[in-house]
């Protein structure tokens, strides 16, 4: 069946009620795995009445596999369960499988406008929340020896360097796209410098929202002690928008939030990737 990929699984198993009494009362399950993660399942309780006899019901079983799941890469198992007695039955076992798509963000990588070193701007397509020159584009061999991607990145200055705690940048409205339903996974890399106070022992938080609600969440606390000198580091955040939702059709934004606990610090990002896959009612 192959390995788990980045996406939306649908498992769909016919499940049967034989004609002469021989089905079982208890449940029978349909379950999606990989890796020992189990990636979708469901159950249908007491088949030899939800199904007319001599018949067969397509039971439906729908999950995702997001960046850094550990069903990723795995491979696919598919396992088919019943309680009770005296049968269950099965057929026609489908997997059908939906690949994450990326969704543009203007500027994900912090490269425009192109700033020499030791001089800094607001980043194209980014608001930041601080005083001038506190946040913006950085070049990457500051503080790390290169950015994660092209030449450069974005920091935040925290209040005890010049800037503001919390120091957020968002994306400029209506530069993403509007919310469809779906699951969506935004993955930014999170910068550690390679000297001590240039690395905020706060909280670093990742979000995407919209009309002020927050479809995807993820944060890291104290990243100077977390992670590695002059080190990129992605987090990612995932959520699911549901069909219907007041959401939908809302303004996509991504939000970047770093604070400050203790000392004059920095936080810095680089590569935000926004990714999305349909959600909605099986196909
Ligand atoms: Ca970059």
């Amino acid at each position: 069946m192959g390995v788990a990929g980045p996406g939306r699984f649908t498992l769909i198993v016919a499940i049967g009620r034989r004609q002469d009494g021989h089905t079982t009362s208890g449940t029978v399950g349909i379950e999606l795995r990989a890796g020992g993660v189990v990636i979708a399942s469901t159950v249908l309780e007491d088949p030899a009445a939800a199904i007319a006899p001599d018949s067969w019901f397509d039971l439906v079983a729908v999950g995702s596999v997001g960046p850094g799941d550990l069903a990723l890469g795995a491979a696919l198992e598919v396992r088919l369960t019943m309680t009770g007695s005296p049968q269950a039955q099965f057929d026609d076992v489908r997997l059908r499988y939906a690949p994450l798509q990326p969704l543009t963000v203007p500027n994900a990588s912090f490269e425009n406008p192109v700033v020499p070193p030791w001089t800094f701007t607001t980043a194209n397509n980014w608001q930041t929340s601080g005083p001038a020159n506190s946040g913006g584009v950085s070049a990457g061999t500051i503080g790390f020896d290169a950015a994660l991607d092209g030449d450069q990145y974005l920091f935040l200055n925290l209040a005890g360097f010049s800037g503001v705690s919390p120091h957020l940048a968002t994306s400029v409205p209506f530069t993403i796209g509007a919310v469809h339903p779906g699951m969506y996974h935004l993955t930014v890399a999170v910068g550690r410098r390679t000297n001590a106070n240039g690395a905020t022992d706060g909280l670093i938080e990742v979000d995407l929202v919209a009309d002020g609600t927050v479809i995807a969440h993820a944060e890291v606390q104290n990243p100077r002690d977390t992670y590695a000198p002059g080190t990129w580091n992605d987090l990612t955040a995932s959520g699911v928008v549901e069909p219907g939702s007041p959401l939908v059709g809302e303004d996509l934004t991504v939000r970047l939030t770093a604070d400050e606990d203790t000392s004059s610090t920095q936080a810095q990002f680089d590569l935000v990737r926004l990714r999305w896959v349909s959600y909605g009612p099986a196909p």
